[in-house]
């Protein structure tokens, strides 16, 4: 039976408990929406709470409605704390009166402001047990507290759960810093990532199969649309979604949500997993992040293993500083973590870092890219790249931050949906944004990332330096294996060389080659203009390709002679020796061409179907068939040949 709800808008921002064991956390929250949190045996048991609670809040109009996610003080449940933490937006500080700060109001609070908890609020509670003179004493140390934490301005209310003294004031101040998160959060530039849930919790639902509970961080998705579990690539969608027990159409971030899953068991499903829009993330082993020191303990060393808390996530990792020794306390730098298995992170998303032993947060930071396995530590480069990341998500571009990060010269739509954490329309328009922005090369279905092409060309270099080093003949590289080597579309090469040599003055075109400024050919006058001679007489004869010793004779070459100039010339891709036969590589490209369109509508293609297309003699459609079945490309059947595999660049 289904009971008529009264209207109801789900604001999306969610509300967070903080602060000590016992102090108060989940009796507010039962005076603020109604709902008992700890709803576990052990936790009635204990007295007190374990797993994240999440329960619906009606603001002021009895209309609106906001949710809370209540933590376990205890620090032994500190994960769920993070896991909880680092879905707020605005944070109540639970503070007893008679108890004052203690370690885990303090430590939570460190975890929130590493968190970037956008609002906070403190909550001082069991305020029946105080006279008027301790309750001062209180406030001042909270105040105190507070600014030390860097909140000076955080409003402070006494209150009681137990006489609701200050109920209202907690009330009203609660729908105020809402308020304010919900204006801001729609003044500050669209967020155009895909659908990204961390799941928190899991569990079989009779005659309804697979729930799973968490906040999502990003995206929209609507029911039936497609869905995956990572890791594992478990592909499902949504049957339904509920948001504090109301049924909705779709799924958005900022509020509670639980989906029923089609087609997954539970058991596949488990906190720390990520529920995707399919194809956009994918599961890391490795990342490079900012680290701000908070612990108090001694300075983060080089190299340590450290406890990671990420979205739901928990895991032992190994951090290493980048481009320094240590950090002390409030320093902040940047950190390459190695996971043991691979989890969904994305840039900007917070973390934690909590000691091994004794347990203590000592650090956090925000994930700039999920794209890097190996990096040199000391590298001024790698120092540079990364703070322009931190620079741009400052700003709050992700998908920049995203891009520096990584470090990446030449980018595929692949890796630019996973930097980008979106998919079609909204990538699209990300990536068009930095094409123009100059930031991004395109290059039509791969884009040269800006900051890193003087990376590209000192590649470069270093491979013509051992290019001249072996043809001394030759001019330079020839387009299509720079290209082929860079991973660009040959017909692009006048692009890519004109990139490539505004930005390097050791690099330059020649005859349309590329070369290093100082390595001119190492041929004498004669041979260059014997060289010329014969590419030119190779291309004049299109099809019909002279064979060596015939083109030798009739230049006036001898073997010893001729024989380098045509390693030159094939080296730089001029000309394509077969057999005996020397042909442009033009005229080798375009008989290929006519082939496979033969392919395209007979099976098999005889010898004289070939020479009919291309024109060549009897002799050198033998030599040119005979060259392309050596490589792989085609194979005699019957009486012509079939089609194994398309050629590549090189014919
Ligand atoms: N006198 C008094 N007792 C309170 C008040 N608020 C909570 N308590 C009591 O303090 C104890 C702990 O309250 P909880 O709300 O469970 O504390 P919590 O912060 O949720 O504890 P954890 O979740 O375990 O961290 C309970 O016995 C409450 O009855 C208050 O304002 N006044
Ligand atoms: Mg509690």
């Amino acid at each position: 039976v289904e009971i008529e709800s009264p209207a109801h808008e789900v604001v999306f921002a969610m509300v967070g408990t903080a602060g000590h064991v016992d102090h108060g956390k989940t009796e507010l929250v039962k005076l603020l929406t109604g709902c008992d949190t700890d709803r576990l045996r052990a936790e009635k048991e204990r007295g007190l709470s374990i797993e994240l609670g999440f329960a619906p809040c009606r603001l002021s109009d009895q209309r609106r409605i906001v949710g809370i996610v209540d933590v376990p003080g205890h620090s032994d449940f500190i994960r769920n704390m993070v896991a909880g933490a680092s879905s707020v937006d605005v944070l109540m500080l639970v503070i007893a009166g008679d108890d004052g700060v203690m370690p885990q109001t303090d430590e939570h609070m460190r975890i929130l402001k590493l968190m970037r908890v956008p609002r906070v609020m403190v909550v001082i509670t069991k305020v029946d047990l105080l006279d008027p003179e301790l309750e001062q004493l209180v406030r001042e140390e909270v105040a105190g507290f507070m600014s030390k934490m860097g909140y000076p301005n955080a409003p402070i209310v006494l209150m009681s759960n137990r006489t609701k003294r200050g109920l209202d004031q907690v009330q009203r101040t609660l729908e105020q810093l809402v308020d304010d998160e919900i204006r801001e959060a729609s003044a500050r530039p669209r967020d155009d990532r895909a659908f990204r849930m961390n799941v928190e919790r899991v569990f079989a639902s009779k005659g309804h199969g697979t729930v799973a509970v968490g906040v999502p961080t990003s995206g929209r998705v609507g029911l039936h649309d497609h869905l995956e579990v990572l890791p594992g690539n478990t592909h499902t969608s949504a049957r339904a979604f509920q948001t504090y027990g109301f049924e909705a159409d779709d799924a958005r971030a900022g509020a509670c949500l639980a989906v029923n899953l089609r087609g997954v068991d539970a058991e596949d499903v488990s906190r720390g997993m990520t529920l995707a829009k399919p194809g956009v993330y994918h599961p890391t082993n490795a990342f490079v992040a900012t680290l701000e020191n908070l612990g108090k303990g001694p300075p983060i060393r080089r190299r340590t293993n450290v406890r990671l808390h990420v979205g739901t996530s928990v895991a032992t990792v190994s951090a290493a500083l980048i481009g320094t020794d240590e950090l002390t306390f409030g320093d902040d730098g940047f950190v390459h973590l190695k996971l043991p298995d691979s989890l969904v992170v994305s840039t900007g998303d917070r973390f934690v870092l909590r000691q091994l032993s004794p347990p203590a947060t000592i650090g956090g930071g925000a994930v700039l890219s999920p794209l890097v396995s190996r990096l040199k530590r000391k590298s001024p480069h790698v120092l540079q790249a990364l703070e322009r990341a931190r620079d741009a998500l400052d700003e709050g571009d992700l998908f920049g931050a995203a891009l520096a990060a990584s470090m990446l010269d030449v980018v595929r739509y692949d890796q630019l949906m996973q930097l980008s954490a979106s998919t079609g329309n909204e990538a699209d328009r990300l990536v068009a944004d930095k094409v123009r922005d100059g930031e991004l090369l395109d290059f039509g279905d791969a884009w040269i990332v800006h900051a890193e092409l003087p990376t590209l060309a000192v590649r470069l270099q270093r491979t013509l330096e051992t290019y001249h080093r072996q043809n001394r003949g030759a001019w330079g590289m020839a387009p299509t294996q720079v290209c082929r080597l860079i991973g660009i579309q040959p017909r692009l090469f006048t692009q890519l060389a004109t990139a490539l040599c505004d930005s390097c003055d050791d690099l330059v075109l020649r005859h349309g080659f590329l070369a290093l400024r100082g390595q001119l050919p190492a041929l004498s006058p004669d041979a260059l203009r014997a060289k010329d001679a014969i590419a030119r007489c190779v291309a004049s004869e299109g099809v019909n390709a002279p064979a060596r010793g015939d083109l030798a004779a009739s230049l006036g070459l001898t073997k010893r002679e001729m024989d380098p100039l045509v390693r030159a010339l094939t080296a730089e891709g001029v000309i394509r020796p077969f057999g005996v036969y020397l042909m442009s590589a033009r005229a080798i490209a375009r008989c290929v061409e006519l082939l496979l369109t033969l392919f395209e509508n007979n099976p098999e293609v005889g010898l004289n179907e070939f020479r009919e297309v291309t024109g060549a003699s009897r002799r050198v459609a033998v030599a040119m068939l005979e060259a392309l079945d050596a490589k792989g490309v085609t194979r005699r059947a019957g009486s012509g040949r079939v089609l194994i595999r398309p050629p590549d660049a090189e014919w």
